[in-house]
């Protein structure tokens, strides 16, 4: 029967936190062995009070990597410790016989996705899922990863033979400071905080070389570039024009030294993340040419002027907002540096058009000072995200293999983790519900899955308790009714609606859901959703407006206008001359919300992921100053709790990650049955399971059933037969493996010797 590791129950609730404490003191025998314990499968009882104390343990000893089960959980050392990752490390990982017999690092997951991926029983695609909170290190993590594949799967043309700029797996690399250039910013939580999603599929030939790589990106915040949190920064790239940029791109950018820009909050914080120059040698070597770049990084400064353009009330409605003293000049400068006739520029953004009646009239309508904010706002987002997209394509085209040229991949995908803030809306939602479906999917792999089958496979299991976020889900994005549903309906209806009127509309259509609450004391109309990590409180202002995320014609045709030749490329004209003005209520296309547009992207992602064999990294933020040394409890613990790292760790302890069909067990393993049965009986528990006379199959032939029968009592490590398949851990099968290489090895030197008799 399999049991928990320690042939314990988790006990959780049995014990208070000091008798725990005690039980791990006589257990383990105090910190210094809790350092050295390696795998919180071993912590005993596994309790979030004890795994909680290893990691202090170790996290305080330096270590800061520890398994947990098919789980790695990463913790931030918030210091540089470069022999943690250099390429002599990296080295012995990928040379080592097994390598999980190594300490616990990153680098192990890497070798062992990427002998799965040449793994010749089932080859099936890997996926990497780094996971945690802002600053707890994904970034870092899957850059160190793409550092480790760009070496042991580099091609084997030597260095000297190639120009580093032709080299794909260090044009891969180059793609990092450039995304992380545009679509990072200094938060509060994290001075280089990725503002999107990111999945990297790395493709590999058959020779297992990386060919090349494809990039898919989720939810750029764009609305960073027009508003940031007191406190925060816009994205890297605009400080490093700003403060890289040399004498004559100054003049030409219009960037003299110390102006200020709205748009452009603390310029004085000097981060590593500044650098210019590194961002300018990546486009470099991505094929980004110096006029390009000159390109974009003017259209950049254009937006900056953007910023700077202030208009007042005009007191009058039927006049157009007057701008502030000082705010022509700079939307003169924008102009420019955009491409575009100066007086179009403030037209559009001072003028609404829109057609009306049984003729289409067209009306011009002077906009409130809001509404010329935020037309203003919304033409610099329009830009910066259609700026981004562009990048992404533009290195996709310079990474991306061709489809003959690669075979599998190795996904890694650093991903926004959970939010949570006093206030919170859209982007929050969105984020929330990316990692519930990320949670789902890591349940359905690793819990559901791995139970289910054993059930199926009659092998004993004793069931742990998970908590399914099936509930959450339907809340969120089910039908016929959903928080989705509804944020889209209201957008179809195109109704005016107060946030107290969509407080009231989702509660009464969701009414008697589980995973739906309300904060009565709440002074704005919300709704709050319990997430597995956590109730979150959502206000509902602005969240249907958000979701239309609305962009007026009049400002795509305007830029469709410009001069500029980035702008003509970002904003190629419509080859069919259509509308200038905005059209009336029936003539509206309909719209795909931002909510739609996340769901659908969300929803393709995880059908990739589920043709992979997944792999987890959980990042862990030790405190939230950023601080080495320092070891935050409470926030470490409300982190493991977010992540369902316990249940993980119990069911991973008695788990077999491995499992292989019979037959091609056999195909593959049949040769070791001339090897003798091991001295001690090997640990192959329930076999047969679920009954003598249910193992081996009756459908399978007899031969079949001896051959496994034999090969099972040869080895003196952990495996177990199911009613079709053959389970094991990691470390089995790598003894498999080794076996197999051996008894090759014996009869190639057979054949040398001419003793082909032994065949
Ligand atoms: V966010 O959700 O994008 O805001 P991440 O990506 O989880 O966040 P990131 O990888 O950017 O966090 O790490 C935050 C900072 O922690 C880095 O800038 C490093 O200064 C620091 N860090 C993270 N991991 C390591 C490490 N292994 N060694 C040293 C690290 N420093
Ligand atoms: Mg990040």
């Amino acid at each position: 029967m399999l049991q928990q590791a320690d042939g314990h129950g988790s006990g959780s609730d049995a014990h208070g936190g000091e008798a725990l404490r005690e039980d791990l003191q006589e257990f383990l025998g105090g910190e210094a062995l809790l350092q050295q314990l390696d795998d919180l499968t071993k912590v005993n009882p596994v309790t979030l009070e004890t795994v909680l104390r290893c990691l202090q343990a170790r996290y305080m000893a330096d270590t800061f990597y520890t398994n947990a089960g098919c789980t790695l959980v990463a913790l931030n050392p918030f210091k540089p410790v470069p022999q943690l990752y250099s390429p002599e490390l990296m080295r012995e990982y990928h040379a080592a016989s097994q390598p999980q017999t190594l300490k616990p690092h990153i680098f192990t997951v890497g070798e062992q996705t990427y002998r799965n991926v040449r793994s010749l029983i089932e080859p099936v695609n890997q996926s990497i899922v780094v996971s945690g909170e802002s600053g707890a290190g994904k970034t870092w993590t899957s850059r160190c990863l793409m550092k480790f594949y760009a070496m042991v799967a580099a091609s084997p043309t030597s260095w000297e033979s190639h120009k580093v700029a032709e080299r794909i797996e260090q044009r891969i690399l180059n793609s990092n400071p450039i995304m992380e250039a545009f679509g990072n910013a200094c938060t509060l939580r994290n001075n280089n905080s990725s503002r999107f999603g990111k999945f990297i599929q790395l493709q590999l030939n058959g020779a297992q070389q990386m060919t090349g790589a494809a990039v898919q990106t989720y939810l750029l915040e764009k609305t960073r570039v027009a508003c940031q949190a007191p406190s925060e920064r816009n994205f890297h790239i605009f400080y490093q024009i700003y403060k890289g940029a040399r004498a004559d791109e100054r003049v030409q950018w219009r960037l003299p030294e110390g102006a200020a820009f709205s748009w452009l909050p603390h310029p004085e914080r000097t981060l590593e993340e500044d650098c210019f120059e590194v961002t300018r040698e990546a486009m470099l070597h991505l094929g980004i040419d110096a006029p390009t770049q000159n390109n974009i990084f003017q259209a950049l400064a254009g937006l900056l002027h953007l910023g700077n353009t202030r208009f007042a009330d005009s007191g009058n409605e039927a006049q157009p907002c007057p701008l502030v003293d000082g705010a022509q000049c700079s939307v003169g400068t924008s102009a420019l540096l955009l491409g575009l006739p100066e007086y179009h520029l403030l037209e559009t953004l001072r003028i609404r058009t829109i057609r009306a009646g049984r003729d289409q009239q067209v009306f011009r309508k002077p906009c409130s000072q809001a509404e010329c904010d935020t037309r203003r706002d919304c033409l610099a987002k329009l830009v910066y995200a259609r700026l981004f997209d562009w990048l992404v394509s533009v290195i996709n085209s310079s990474i991306c293999a061709t489809p003959d040229s690669w075979t599998t991949f190795i996904g890694l995908l650093d991903v926004y983790g959970f939010e949570s803030f006093p206030n919170n809306s859209l982007e929050q939602l969105c984020i929330n519900y990316a990692n519930e479906k990320l949670q789902q999917h890591f349940v359905a792999h690793y819990l559901r899955a791995q139970q289910e089958e054993y059930a199926v496979e009659g092998l004993t299991w004793s069931f742990v308790s998970y908590q399914d976020n099936q509930p959450c889900l339907d809340l969120i994005e089910g039908s016929p009714v959903s928080i989705c549903s509804l944020l889209n309906e209201e957008c179809r209806l195109n109704r005016p609606s107060s946030a107290a009127q969509l407080q009231t509309r989702i509660e009464s259509a969701l009414t008697g859901r589980p995973r739906l609450g309300r904060d009565r004391l709440s002074p704005e109309p919300s709704f709050i959703v319990l997430h597995y990590a956590g109730p979150v409180r959502y206000c509902t202002a602005g969240l249907v407006e958000k979701n239309k995320d609305p962009v007026p014609p009049e400002l795509t045709r305007l830029l469709q206008q410009s001069q500029d030749p980035l702008l003509k490329v970002l904003f190629p004209a419509d080859p069919e001359e259509k509308s200038q003005e905005e059209p009336s209520g029936q003539n509206r296309a309909p719209v795909l919300t931002v909510v739609s547009k996340f769901k659908a992207s969300l929803e393709q992602l995880l059908q990739v992921l589920h043709g992979t064999t997944p792999h987890y990294i959980r990042c862990i933020k030790p405190n939230s100053q950023a601080q080495a040394q320092i070891f935050h409890r409470e926030e470490v613990l409300s982190q493991l709790e977010a992540c369902g790292l316990v249940e993980t760790i119990h069911i991973s302890a008695a788990g077999f990650p491995i499992r292989v069909s019979h037959r091609n067990f056999l195909e593959r393993y049949k040769l070791l049955r001339r090897l003798r049965p091991a001295t001690t009986p090997g640990p192959h528990g329930p076999c047969p399971a679920g009954g003598q006379s249910e193992w081996p199959p009756r459908a399978e032939p007899a031969m079949l059933r001896g051959l496994l029968q034999d090969i099972l009592h040869a080895l003196p490590a952990p495996l177990h037969c199911g009613r079709t398949k053959v389970f094991m851990t990691d470390s089995t099968l790598e003894l498999l493996e080794r076996r197999r290489a051996q008894v090759l090895e014996q009869c190639a030197r057979h054949i040398q010797r001419g003793w082909r008799r032994y065949w």
